[in-house]
């Protein structure tokens, strides 16, 4: 079949099918893409032709900034339980790299992305093309070589000849559970536009099992004979369990051992809140009492987790000097971790094959705790704070608004922590907290591709002032593709969060409000004249602005009879209290300083370090 390399690319990936469980879907659903001189007459042209033609279904989507249009795939992707994604094509230079941190999101999160990114003339015949990066110590890099350590598969297709080998190893990273996240293809702008005699069988329909890994029997027996003997037991669900669909399998295997189950941003509403043996999130932003339960466990069983410092305090939180680790993974890089027991398996499989006889009163240790933290659960939820609402308030009036199946969205800032500690998730797709490079700008993109792949559940976006003002561009392209969302727009005029963490260390908030710069040469010198409901209006957005929780609770019901995108703005207190955690997050406070502050800070540094350890 003779089509230029771009066509092929189209060609091929409309004909790429995962299948798991007997079900099968597309792999590339479709196309983001912003266009320009490296993509608009190859990729652009086959996109073009795909459709005008009928040649291939592959949907094309306009997005209004490179890195969000990543954050939408990865958002498709990981509400589709990554067994489908979206492709992006990107002109060279500065389109490119502008993927660069959705690639590192995709990839820290283990998330499916397929990167199209342009690149520089092969023949090299106009070189130094526009936006090209010159080396003068070799003509073989390219401002892509930068996608190199954020991709699990990265390749440079000079000739037609070397695409197809590279497309199928593509397709089989992304389909991997194991190896999955950002897959890069770059496509020189010549060569996007040559012609080549394709093989017929390229394009044939090709189904990509994605793979449930059994456990080995061996690594099972261990696995039970460590979780046989464990005295206080505690489990950490991560996203994993619902990658793998395995909520039910924990709820089984909880149930009937009575062991608690704490869960990581990634792993939470694998089972419901009110799950008997759900003790809430764990870590540096996790319940007291999953804290608790885990500073005394002798036996952690992580299923699907990848332990990172928020899971484990910063190695802090499991203090019981003979801990060990059973870990379910299907990597076994994560089974490993933490000298585990390993058990390389998919989350529902391991399991389904984990069958432990014992059963001890294991609940008694924790319910009473759970329901009293509950109850402080609704106090955060109803503050009463004034004469600003709290920011605890406006999660319990989305969590109230929300449906069972509803999503929330959040990345950056002081939210996700106040979530992973104050969120009443009911269904295992509700939590959308990208915490893995939580990366400030992903809420809007990444509720667009959520929204895309679930079109059935209402998508909140809760968005902090200083994530709205990074990359909020999106709500436009939502408008144009008539894609409702509904975007909770919280204006605390700066980073309520690293303020708080800025002061925590010593810090003194320095250079974290959004102010008027002051006398004193800081931003102390008022709230600024910024309307950002205005700047969602002026954007497309239907816009209600509240100003009390009784105005944000009607204010969402009106959202979410809408028919168009809508963003509910309020204002709220940076200062407003939330429980604590019981737990810590190493961050390191300067060793000498002149300021008292930060000699103060340094002291408590260094006794919460003595708690951190190894667990070899
Ligand atoms: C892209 C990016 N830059 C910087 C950071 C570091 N950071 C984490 S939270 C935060 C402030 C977020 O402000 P806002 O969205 O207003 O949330 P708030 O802290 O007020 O809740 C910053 C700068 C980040 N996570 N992502
Ligand atoms: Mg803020």
């Amino acid at each position: 079949m003779r089509l230029t390399v771009a066509q092929a690319v189209v060609q091929f990936l409309a004909n790429q099918w995962t299948e798991r469980d007997g079900v099968e879907q597309r792999t590339i659903a479709g196309c983001f893409g912003i266009f320009g001189h490296g993509n608009v007459a190859g990729v652009g042209q086959a996109l073009l032709q795909a459709q005008r033609t009928g040649s291939a279904d592959l949907p094309y989507h306009l997005a209004r900034n490179e890195q969000a249009m990543v954050h939408a795939a990865a958002g498709y992707a990981r509400m589709k339980n990554r067994l489908s994604t979206m492709a992006c094509t990107a002109s060279i230079g500065p389109g490119s790299t502008n993927m660069l941190t959705g690639a590192a999101l995709a990839t820290v999160n283990r998330l499916p992305v397929l990167l199209l990114p342009s690149d520089v003339f092969a023949t090299r015949v106009a070189s130094p093309v526009l936006q090209e990066l010159e080396d003068p110590r070799t003509y073989d890099v390219s401002v892509n070589d930068a996608f190199r350590p954020l991709s699990r598969f990265f390749d440079r297709i000079w000739r037609p000849e070397q695409l197809s080998s590279a497309l199928l190893a593509a397709m089989r990273v992304l389909t991997d559970p194991a190896e999955t996240g950002a897959v890069t293809l770059c496509l020189p702008q010549d060569v996007q536009a040559e012609a080549y005699d394709f093989p017929d069988e390229l394009f044939r329909k090709r189904v990509w099992h994605v793979a449930r890994p059994v456990p080995e029997t061996a690594a099972l027996a261990r696995a039970v004979e460590v979780i046989r003997n464990a005295e206080r037991p505690l489990i950490v669900a991560g996203g994993g369990v619902t990658y793998s669909e395995a909520s039910a399998e924990l709820d089984a295997f909880a149930r009937a051992t009575g062991i608690p189950v704490a869960d990581t941003h990634a792993g939470k509403g694998a089972v419901a809140w009110d799950h008997p043996n759900s003790v809430g999130g764990i870590g540096s932003t996790g319940t007291p009492v999953a804290n608790r339960l885990a500073r005394e466990a002798d036996v952690v069983i992580g299923v699907g987790t990848r332990y990172s410092d928020f899971t484990t305090a910063s190695r802090t939180a499991f203090q019981n000097p003979d801990v060990k680790f059973v870990n379910v993974n299907v990597a076994a890089f994560d089974a490993a971790k933490h000298s585990a027991t390993m058990v390389v398996a998919d989350a529902r499989e391991g399991l389904a094959a984990l069958t432990v006889s014992v059963k001890k009163s294991w609940e008694d240790t924790y319910t009473g705790d759970v329901a009293a933290w509950q109850r402080r659960v609704d106090e955060a939820y109803h503050l009463n704070h004034g004469p600003l609402p709290a920011q605890s308030e406006v999660i319990g009036a989305v969590n109230d608004a929300c449906g069972e199946r509803d999503v929330v969205v959040q990345a950056a800032g002081s939210m996700p922590g106040d979530l992973q500690l104050l969120w009443r998730a009911r269904d295992p797709k509700q939590y959308h907290v990208e915490y893995g490079y939580s990366c400030m700008g992903f809420e809007v993109a990444g509720a667009l591709g959520i929204r895309m792949a679930d079109p059935s559940r209402e998508v909140y976006a809760l968005v902090g002032d200083g994530s709205y003002l990074m990359m909020s561009q999106e709500i436009v392209t939502a408008v144009s593709e008539r894609i409702k969302l509904i975007i909770v727009l919280v204006q605390n005029h700066g980073f309520a969060s690293i303020g708080a963490l800025s002061e925590s260390l010593g810090s003194q908030r320095f250079g974290t409000s959004y102010r008027y710069r002051g006398d004193d040469n800081d931003y102390d010198g008022g709230k600024l004249p910024i309307d950002l409901a205005a700047n969602a209006e002026s954007l497309g957005a239907q816009v209600i602005r509240c100003r009390t929780i009784a105005e944000l609770t009607e204010g969402l019901k009106q959202a979410r009879d809408a028919e168009k995108l809508t963003v509910v703005h309020i204002e709220t207190d940076p200062l407003s209290p939330v429980p604590s955690s019981e737990s810590w997050w190493d961050v390191p406070v300067s060793e000498v300083s002149t300021l008292d502050s930060t000699h103060a800070a340094r002291t408590a540094y260094d006794a919460a370090k003595r708690g951190q350890r190894e667990y070899l």
